[in-house]
């Protein structure tokens, strides 16, 4: 249950938007959908909402993240030939999902780079 499992056990890192698109799910491609999303960093996830109205309404009781990536083990770097987009990055996480992140601006993509690479290097999996 999300709302159970977010209330007083993490806290938000980072927030804001960006768009994502999954492309690989448990190994097997997947034909690319970008779409904006509502991101949120924890210690352990990196949330993706529809929007930040959905991310509060989780907070209050009803809803779930779209997208929940486990940053235990996983990897995240530029994926400079996988799209046509600029400020693209990959994470790709042990169970072999992989999700694709771009902002327009590469300040703002790169932040969530470094930030993303911080609470990698602090799991015990890294
Ligand atoms: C895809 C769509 C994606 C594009 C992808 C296309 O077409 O245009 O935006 O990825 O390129 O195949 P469709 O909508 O018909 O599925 P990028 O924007 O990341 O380049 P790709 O096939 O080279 O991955």
């Amino acid at each position: 249950n999300w709302p159970q499992l977010w209330d007083g056990h993490m806290c938000v890192l980072k927030e804001g938007p960006l768009n994502r698109t999954k492309i690989t799910e448990n190994g097997k491609r997947l034909r690319k959908n970008w779409t904006i999303s509502h991101v949120i960093l924890t210690e352990l996830f990196l949330l993706f909402f529809k929007d930040a109205k959905s991310f509060v309404a989780m907070k209050n009781g009803s809803g779930r993240p779209e997208l929940c990536v486990d940053l235990n083990g996983a990897l995240v770097y530029p994926a400079d030939k996988v799209s046509s987009r600029k400020n693209v990055y990959v994470i790709s996480t042990v169970l072999g999902t992989q999700v694709l992140f771009q902002n327009e601006c590469n300040v703002q993509a790169q932040s969530w780079l470094y930030a993303i690479q911080a609470v990698i290097s602090n799991l015990p999996c890294n």
